[in-house]
């Protein structure tokens, strides 16, 4: 309970004056001196609240900044999402124009590729055009050989007729070489492998003897029954050429020949009937005839 003290004052003026100087004491009198019930001051309390107060407008500020900045952030990736949004758009029509360029150049490809396969028709037909001629003019290269051989052998039959009326002009073949048409040829009496044949004939300046007719094959065509080494032999498969390198004009072969026996049939020898056989050339071992040309 609250204790009123009272005061005697013995004249008004010390009332007076003792109430002045009550009035001077404002803390007093405020609302700041107010007084909870149980006569605690209520100036804790409102401090208190102010400062709660001032935090909660504090922290309100705080947060209704934070809300503005994540506002301005959402409208930032608004923008950003509609830029790529457009972006894409964009890209899809690039990607358009890619594919639209792709086709064609597929189209491009696929003329190439057929004008490719034109080209090379026409070059297979080339090769095989220029293989037939390079046939054909071998052929006639080996016939003019061959022509040539046949007016060779006439001059010589012309150059004998001469001989025969005025004396001969060309030296006899060396013994035991023989004659014929303006070639010596030599009979060996041994046997040799073909190489060693061929290098033999080389070593008396001539050469294995190359057939060039039916005139020559008679006169080469043994009388005893011997086989001989002739100046042919295989270059490559199905192609025989003389040792000279002239193409295959005339030919004798024994029936059923060439036949490669085996794959090993590179070398030909004469039989003793006269027909050609391809064969072994090593180790293989068989007579062989030499030829050159008789100097007139
Ligand atoms: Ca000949
Ligand atoms: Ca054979």
């Amino acid at each position: 309970m609250e204790s009123v003290q009272y005061t005697q004052w013995e004249t008004t003026e010390e009332f007076e004056m003792a109430d002045t100087k009550r009035q001077w004491r404002p803390w007093e009198a405020g609302w700041w001196a107010k007084q909870l019930p149980g006569g605690r001051p209520a100036f804790p309390l409102y401090l208190l609240f102010s400062v709660t107060s001032f935090l909660w407008i504090i922290l309100l500020s705080m947060l209704l900044a934070k809300v503005m900045d994540l506002s301005r952030e959402m409208e930032h990736l608004d923008e950003q999402l509609e830029e790529m949004q457009l972006n894409g758009s964009m890209n899809s029509g690039r990607l358009e124009v890619l594919q639209v360029a792709l086709s064609n150049l597929d189209e491009k490809h696929q003329i190439l590729n057929t004008k490719a396969e034109t080209v090379a028709e026409k070059l297979k037909n080339l090769q095989e055009s220029q293989a037939s001629l390079s046939t054909s003019l071998s052929q006639e290269l080996a016939e003019a050989k061959e022509d040539r051989e046949n007016i060779r052998s006439e001059m010589f039959r012309g150059l004998e007729a001469v001989k025969n009326g005025n004396g001969s002009s060309c030296q006899p073949c060396p013994s035991p070489w023989r004659d014929f048409q303006g070639s010596c040829y030599f009979f060996s009496k041994n046997k040799l492998t073909w190489s060693q044949a061929r290098d033999d004939c080389v070593q008396k300046q001539a050469h294995l003897v190359i057939i060039n007719n039916q005139d020559e094959q008679n006169f080469l065509t043994p009388t005893e029954k011997l086989g001989y080494w002739i100046g042919l032999r295989k270059v490559k498969e199905g192609v025989h050429k003389w040792i000279d390198g002239t193409t295959l004009g005339y030919t004798n072969w024994n029936p059923g020949e060439p036949n490669d026996s085996q794959g090993m049939e590179n070398c030909v020898m004469m039989l003793h009937h006269g027909k050609w056989n391809d064969f072994t050339c090593e180790p293989s071992s068989d007579n062989w005839i030499c030829e050159k040309r008789q100097i007139c």
